[in-house]
Order: structure tokens, then C-alpha cells, then sequence
């Protein structure tokens, strides 16, 4: 590997806590694959024995897919694991942070937390995170578990500018649209690239957030999951989950109520955002 070989970071809160085993194994090492065909290195950031990692062993990675005892890691998170030396899967928050540490500045993820939805105290530090840290982040927009309009406006407050890739609007998931617009469209990694270089040359702090619709084949209108999420986020009422729980909770939920389809969905769209996040370091 030369000194300028591109990197790209994936993150694994979505390995230990968003798929499936075995489909969040082999998933993780597809997404290392597809990057790397793309002429870039795959950079998986976990926490390892309290160690911050970019990039992971084929031991470390079954670990994550397997254990039921790596801890869910966001930003505030990141101390306690470090201090008692434990296992972590970060967040996309937590993923960025480090990458950031080891010098990355693209990262590719399925779906970034946001303001849930109802009262909207519960608000992912990923949105926080992408006002000050210097990260481009690859994602299919947000799953509508989320406030979405909620989510926008937040990031338009925070100075953080969205990117449609290859669209006008914000991608909701499992769904290319979500009705709301995106503040500018991209059709290349070029494109995207330049954005970057005048943000950073205009002194900026913060990330830039790609929204990159899940492939027309694969998607599920909104229409479909909507049945299921609504049922999901009742039963998190019902429940009174909390915090880190919550999205945990109704990512679960949703995926059981909706089966094969829309685990099939959530890993082509998770293929699909390795592969652009790859051709965005490429070019830059
Ligand atoms: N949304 C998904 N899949 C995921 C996540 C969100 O569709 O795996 C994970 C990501 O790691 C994201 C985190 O950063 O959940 C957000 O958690 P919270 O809402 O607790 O910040
Ligand atoms: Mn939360």
C-alpha cells in the first residue's frame, strides 16, 4: 500500500447490531471486497479491547458478527470502552471520530441516525458529529423510523450540507425518495470531490453527508414498511426505551416484521454506498 492509497472507513455498529448473523459477516467482508475492487483499502473502525481500530482481522470481524457482549459505541461511549478495555461497535458519531483519528475522510454506512420521531428529545449524536468532524459519509439517506423533515432541518441548522448522488431528493432507506430535497445533486464522485475541496478551503469544519439511493430493483415504497414501523415505534413506547435502546430496538423490530425482503434490501443498499464511497476517495 503506497502512502496515498485511498482510504475508505465502514463502520460496525451495523455489523454487531444491525444485521443478522451470518448475513452481517459476510456483508462486512463484502463491503471490504467492493471497496477494494474500486481501488481503494477498506478500513473497518471498531473497538477492540479498549484499543480504537481501523481495520480488522477475519477474527475481530467474526467476533463483532457473533458476540452478544461488544457494546454498542457512540461518541460518549468512546472513553468508557477505552477505560475498561472492552469491545465496541461504533456508531456512524463514533466511526467518524475515528477515522478522523487515522486520517480517513470518506466513509460508507448504510443508514445515519436522526431525530426520532414524536417528542424530539432523542436526537443521534451522528447529527452532531457531522457538524465537526471532517468525514464524508456515504449513506442511503435515513430510514423513516426517524423524523425525517425533522432530521433535514437539524442538519441545515448545524451547517451540514447533503448531497443527493444521483438525486434531487433525500433517500429514505429502504425508499429512493422521501419527498424532501437535497441541497445539491452530484451525478459524480468528481463532483463530490469539489464540494469537499471548497469546503476545506473555505475553512469549514464538519463532514459532508452523501445520500445515495438504495438500487431501483431493491427498493420497497414506503407505503410497505410504513405498516411496520409504526407498529415498531409504538411497541419502543409501550416499552419506555431509552437512548442507545431505541434504535437498536426498532431496527430489529422492523426487520422481523418485514423479513427477507427488506434484509435483502438493506444489504444491496449497503453494497452500493461501499462502491460510490470507494469511487469518492478515488477521487479525491
Ligand atoms: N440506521 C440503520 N442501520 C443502522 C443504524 C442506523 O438503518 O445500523 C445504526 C448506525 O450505526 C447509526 C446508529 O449510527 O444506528 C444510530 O444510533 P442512535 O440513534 O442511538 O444514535
Ligand atoms: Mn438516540
Amino acid at each position: 500500500m503506497s502512502l496515498h492509497t485511498p482510504l475508505v472507513a465502514l463502520e460496525s455498529t451495523v455489523i454487531a447490531h444491525g444485521l443478522p448473523y451470518p448475513h452481517n459477516l459476510a456483508l462486512a467482508q463484502e463491503m471490504e471486497a467492493i471497496v477494494r475492487g474500486r481501488g481503494a483499502e477498506p478500513r473497518t473502525i471498531a473497538v477492540i479491547g479498549g484499543e480504537l481500530r481501523a481495520g480488522l482481522s477475519e477474527a475481530e470481524l467474526l467476533h463483532l458478527a457473533t458476540s452478544t457482549a461488544v457494546r454498542k459505541v457512540s461518541r460518549r461511549d468512546l472513553p468508557i470502552v477505552a477505560a475498561r478495555r472492552l469491545d465496541g461497535a461504533t456508531t456512524v458519531a463514533a466511526t467518524m471520530w475515528v477515522a478522523q483519528r487515522f486520517g480517513i475522510s470518506v466513509f460508507a454506512t448504510g443508514g445515519i441516525g436522526g431525530v426520532h420521531r414524536g417528542a424530539g428529545d432523542d436526537i443521534s449524536a451522528d447529527l452532531q458529529e457531522l457538524a465537526q468532524t471532517p468525514v464524508i459519509v456515504v449513506c442511503a439517506g435515513a430510514k423513516a423510523i426517524l423524523d425525517l423533515p425533522a432530521t433535514l432541518e437539524y442538519l441545515e441548522t448545524q451547517g451540514v450540507t447533503v448531497v443527493g448522488y444521483g438525486t434531487d431528493v433525500f433517500p429514505a432507506f429502504y425508499s429512493r425518495s422521501s419527498g424532501l430535497a437535497v441541497d445539491v445533486r452530484c451525478d459524480t464522485a468528481a463532483e463530490v470531490a469539489a464540494i469537499w475541496r471548497a469546503k476545506q478551503q473555505l475553512g469549514l469544519p464538519g463532514g459532508l453527508l452523501v445520500t445515495a439511493p438504495i438500487p431501483v430493483e431493491m427498493e420497497i415504497p414506503a407505503v410497505e414498511i410504513e405498516p411496520a414501523i409504526t407498529q415498531a415505534v409504538q411497541e419502543a413506547a409501550t416499552r419506555g426505551l431509552r437512548s442507545a435502546e431505541v434504535t437498536p430496538f426498532l431496527l430489529t423490530r422492523i426487520a422481523e416484521l418485514t423479513g427477507e425482503r427488506s434484509l435483502r434490501a438493506n444489504l444491496a443498499l449497503l453494497r452500493n454506498n461501499a462502491a460510490i464511497a470507494a469511487e469518492i476517495a478515488v477521487a479525491l
